[in-house]
């Protein structure tokens, strides 16, 4: 058998989020975030599911440690929730800043580095009524509670990421309301993301102010979903034209702003005449702001899943050909998280996860080469990675190979990109353990660790022994 070795210092992890794991809602002074809010709007949620409970992690995190410990993780990658540490959007709350003293002291008596997100898409509803992330005082707001964080744990925290996939909270929060708060305000989207980025250059400014580089050790990034946009019918102009558009508003959206500081020509033209507020988007954008969001970082976190293959409408296909699931999950209607919506993902014959995720390891290669080139990132951390399936337990055991297979094919295509010369250096499998998975609840299920939801048991699936011993080799086999 012959190993296909990794750089000896590359970081192998495994990545969770506080709203997906935390429960205790109502513990130490945390109030309500725009998710409490939408798992409570009739058909939101697949099987009608809450995160009041979730894995208990909040109760449980010293045990939680430990299995991190046993897998042998070198990094564990989660989230602060701001409504624990600033509830309402407001002043600080000790009690809830504590939580993560504590959480970060056991990750480092277990010599697991801890690799913080300040922001994983649960903003204060307090926020959120007065407008969220299309008001320009929520970059101001986040800068209160981030800098709070970075006060309490920047002696031990060293790996510091503002936002978890910006295009989820803004395109799916405002534009297609499939996700919290659940607004369709068309080019509301394009506006949220400004002030997204506006938050995360404000924190890399004060962050940089306060002698947070590399030289002290410290290194601030950003983790963002691009995605792979190749046209259905690479013939047919009106796919090509899809694939352009869907480029511009999911990936280009936030690679220019943050890598050439400058938002793209495309995106002007393709939001011509929509108003948020009775204003174009554009009018978000203050003198300065690029220059704050377009400071360079220290790394870029990847989160990659799967490509996307758009056709234009009119398609001609029936409806089980589409990839419709991706939207129809829940009974709540929603729109296109694409501002103008327009196009589709047609099947391509791919086999699938059991999310019905097209399985395209090539285009992670082409994603991470395609940065690279194009925008000279930073060194780049793949911040998420990993596939949901229907596990079973059989006798006690998870036999998961989907999963183990998934992330074992996306691993040789990230190491494809190296070969490549992409300055790849960690690697964070989604997810720890199984979770709620935002609007498909509980029986999404993604981690690495089973948990059964009715008694808080976890246990190691067969992909995690593998993902422990192939991290602890630091080599594939082939
Ligand atoms: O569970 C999510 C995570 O919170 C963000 N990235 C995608 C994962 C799987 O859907």
């Amino acid at each position: 058998m012959t190993t296909r070795e990794f750089p000896p210092d590359f970081l192998w992890g495994a990545a969770a989020a506080a709203y997906q794991i935390e429960g205790a809602v109502d513990a130490d002074g945390r109030t309500p975030s725009i998710w409490d809010t939408f798992t409570r709007l009739p058909g939101a949620i697949l099987n009608g599911d809450d995160a009041d409970a979730a894995c208990e992690h909040y109760d449980r995190m010293p045990q939680d440690v430990a299995l991190m410990k046993e897998l042998g993780l070198a990094s564990y990658r989660f989230s602060t929730a701001w409504p624990r540490i600033c509830p309402d959007g407001g002043p600080v709350n000790q009690a809830g800043l504590d939580f993560y003293r504590r959480l970060v002291d056991e990750l480092l008596g277990a010599g697991i580095v801890p690799w913080l997100t300040l922001y994983h898409w649960d903003l204060p509803q307090a926020l959120e009524d007065t407008g969220g992330w299309t008001r320009r005082d929520t970059a101001d707001r986040f800068l209160d509670y981030a800098m709070a964080v970075y006060d309490a744990l920047g002696d031990r925290v060293d790996h510091w990421t503002t936002h978890n996939e910006p295009w989820c909270s803004a395109f799916m929060g405002y534009t297609g309301g499939g996700h919290a708060p659940g607004r369709q305000e068309g080019v509301a989207g394009v506006v949220a993301a400004h002030h997204l980025l506006l938050g995360h250059g404000l924190f890399v400014d004060e962050f940089r102010r306060r002698g947070g580089t590399p030289e002290q050790g410290k290194a601030v990034g950003i983790t963002l979903n691009p995605t792979v946009a190749d046209p259905f019918d690479p013939t047919r102009a009106a796919d090509v034209e899809a694939a352009r558009r869907l480029d511009g508003f999911h990936n280009r959206v936030f690679l220019e702003p943050l890598f050439r500081g400058r938002y793209a020509d495309d995106l002007a033209g393709d939001t011509d005449g929509m108003l948020f507020a009775g204003r174009p988007w554009q009018d978000a954008v203050h003198d300065g702001d690029l220059q704050l969001i377009s400071a360079p970082l220290d790394f870029l976190g990847v989160n990659f899943y799967h490509g996307d293959v758009p056709a234009a409408l009119p398609y001609d296909a029936e409806p089980g050909e589409l990839l419709g699931s991706r939207i129809e999950h829940a009974t709540r209607p929603r729109q296109s998280p694409y501002p103008g919506g327009g196009f589709v993902f047609p099947r391509t014959g791919r086999p699938t996860t059991d999310r019905d995720w097209e399985i395209d390891p090539d285009a992670f290669t082409r994603l991470l080469v395609r940065l690279r080139d194009e925008y000279a990132v930073p060194p780049v951390y793949i911040t998420e990675n990993g596939a949901m399936a229907n596990d079973v337990v059989e006798d006690g055991a998870i036999h998961d190979a989907g999963r183990r297979e998934y992330i074992e094919q996306h691993l040789h295509a990230l190491r494809d990109a190296m070969d490549k010369g992409v300055d790849v250096r960690g690697y964070f499998v989604w997810s720890l353990m199984d979770n709620f998975e935002w609007s498909y609840g509980y029986a999404h299920r993604f981690g690495l660790v089973h948990v059964d939801f009715a008694t808080q048991v976890r246990t190691l699936k067969d992909s995690a022994r593998w993902f422990a011993e192939m991290a602890a080799r630091n080599a594939l086999c082939q």
